[in-house]
This record gives C-alpha cells, sequence and structure tokens, in this order.
C-alpha cells in the first residue's frame, strides 16, 4: 500500500440545486471519522479546511436559467485554486462536497497540472447538461459538461479558460438517470458509459478492470474519481437530494474502491452529496467513509 500526504478540503456548496443541507456534507464526513480512518492506514492527512461559499441564495435564475451562477462561480474558483495548490505541493487532494457542482472547479484546478487526466465519475446521473439541455436550471446536473468546455461560459471559463478535460478520457460508472440531451453528447463525444445494465450484466469486477484498460489505452498521466454518493442504491445512501433506485451496492462499491486502490492508479478523488438533513443517522456519511477506507488501502484481513 501507498503511504500519501492526503490534503482534505471542504465545499460546503448547497447552490448547484434546490434541496438545501448537502452544504453541510464535509462536516458529516468529517464527524464519519474520515481524518482518523485515513490516518489509521498510515496516510498523512492534512485537513485544510472549507473553502468559503455564499450562504446567499440566489432563488431567481440567471437570463439562462441557472440557479446561483455567481455564487457557484466565486466557490468553484476559489476551490480550483486550491485544489492546485496542493497538487502543487506534491500531495493527494481529497475534496469533501457539497453538491457536485464543485467538481468544476476541482477539474478547473488539476487540469493546471495534468495534460491527459483520466475521469471516473461515479453516478446516478451523468452530470452532462448545459444550460440548453438542463431540465432544472440545478448546475449540479452540468459539472461534466462544463468541464468538457459545454455550457454556460462562465462556468467553462472557471480558473483558466476552456475545457479542463478530454471527453475520451471520462469513463462514467452507474448511470441510470440520463436526460436526453445529456444522452446525445454521450453518443457525440464518445463518452464510455457503464450503466447499471452493463454492471448487472458483467460484474463490478470487468467494469473496474475495463476502466482501467481504457486508461492505459489514453495514456493518462492521472486518474481523478469524482464519487456522487447517489451512484449507490438509495438503501444504503439515502442521504442525497437526488435519489435514483436500482443502483450501486455497498458490495460493489467497496470492491471497486479496492481494485482502483489495487491498480495503484487513482491522483485525487472527491466525495459529494452528502446531505446530512436526508440522511438516516448519518448513514451516507458512514458510507463515503467507509468506501474512502477501501479506496485508500483497507483490506479485510
Ligand atoms: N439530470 C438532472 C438535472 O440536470 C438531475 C441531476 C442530478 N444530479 C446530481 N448529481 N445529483 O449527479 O437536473
Ligand atoms: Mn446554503
Ligand atoms: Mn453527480
Ligand atoms: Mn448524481
Amino acid at each position: 500500500m501507498r503511504e500519501l500526504d492526503i490534503s482534505l478540503i471542504g465545499v460546503p456548496v448547497d447552490l448547484g440545486q434546490s434541496r438545501r443541507g448537502v452544504d453541510m456534507g464535509p462536516s458529516a464526513i468529517r464527524y464519519a471519522g474520515a481524518i482518523e480512518r485515513l490516518k489509521a492506514l498510515g496516510h498523512h492527512v492534512t485537513d485544510e479546511g472549507n473553502i468559503s461559499v455564499s450562504p446567499v441564495h440566489n432563488l431567481s435564475c440567471n437570463e439562462a436559467g441557472l440557479k446561483n451562477l455567481t455564487e457557484v462561480t466565486e466557490a468553484t474558483e476559489e476551490l480550483a485554486a486550491t485544489v492546485s495548490a496542493i497538487v502543487k505541493n506534491k500531495k493527494f487532494p481529497l475534496v469533501l462536497g457539497g453538491d457536485h457542482s464543485i467538481a468544476i472547479g476541482t477539474l478547473a484546478g488539476l487540469a493546471e497540472h495534468y495534460t491527459n487526466l483520466g475521469v471516473i465519475w461515479y453516478d446516478a446521473h451523468a452530470d452532462m447538461n448545459t444550460s440548453e439541455t438542463s431540465p432544472s436550471g440545478n448546475i449540479h446536473g452540468m459539472p461534466l459538461a462544463v468541464s468538457m468546455g459545454l455550457g454556460h461560459e462562465q462556468l467553462v471559463n472557471v480558473h483558466n479558460k476552456g475545457a479542463k478535460i478530454n471527453p475520451e478520457n471520462v469513463v462514467i460508472i452507474g448511470a441510470r438517470s440520463v436526460d436526453p440531451g445529456e444522452r446525445q453528447l454521450i453518443k457525440e463525444k464518445g463518452i464510455k458509459v457503464f450503466t447499471m445494465h452493463e454492471i448487472d450484466c458483467y460484474g463490478m469486477s470487468a467494469v473496474i478492470q475495463q476502466t482501467l484498460n481504457y486508461f492505459a489505452s489514453r495514456q493518462v498521466d492521472g486518474v481523478h474519481l469524482s464519487l456522487d454518493l447517489d451512484g449507490l442504491d438509495p438503501l444504503y445512501t439515502p442521504g442525497v437530494g437526488t435519489p435514483v433506485p436500482g443502483g450501486i451496492t455497498y458490495r460493489e462499491s467497496h470492491l471497486a474502491m479496492e481494485l482502483l486502490e489495487d491498480a495503484n492508479v487513482i491522483t485525487s478523488a472527491e466525495f459529494v452529496e452528502v446531505n446530512p438533513i436526508l440522511d438516516e443517522y448519518n448513514k451516507t456519511a458512514d458510507v463515503a467513509v467507509g468506501l474512502m477506507g477501501s479506496l485508500f488501502g483497507e483490506k479485510l484481513l
């Protein structure tokens, strides 16, 4: 197992969607023992605290129909700068959300240091809507498109102008709620997607192996794991704003983390959409911390 220098950063953003409480995700994950868990595995862990986030919700949309565009832009700008500084200092960025809009900032910060970054998007959703296709105006449904350079220019230009990642370096795992516009974009851009159908058919082990083979063929220079807790079935992670039944199981998720750890490929990670207000006694944060354990080297024996 590798010994890492992990920098943990909280992003209390609930502005990218409409259900309050996900801004308490970083607290819930810390409370569930993230730092102690990682330290017990022999890693060096620094808690960098939280990004400062505007508490003001702009309930009216801007002209493009996006909610809280200014506030999300500000928070992701600050996150991008923080993540970039962490990587520059040769530390492993571990980002705690917050809703998934924060990935815009994480990827913008990473893009300064990687020229061919691979991205695993572990999620029930594709998060590939643009201002034009979004059914909700919720920015947490857009970060993957934004990071590919598609969507509102203010978001696309966070930290640095334009696309931060290559669509051909993205693997989505767990998708089961995809909007018509997203479906079209997935086909157009040739995004690799393992929906629940493929997970059911081939099993998680094969899905991760194919993901690793794919990244090897793409010659990526790092792999970012963006893990939305709604990728799991709401049976295991009920504390999320947009639960979708028929999801990835607890064991499949641990297996995925264990196999990624064995392959020694992950260079940064974020855990998002933990909403303690919607949760059952912090169950979702507990699962998040358990998955971190497996991702960072915990073994069953
Ligand atoms: N696709 C829907 C939308 O754009 C719902 C997106 C929900 N997204 C998340 N993150 N919870 O994955 O509004
Ligand atoms: Mn708030
Ligand atoms: Mn998501
Ligand atoms: Mn999701």
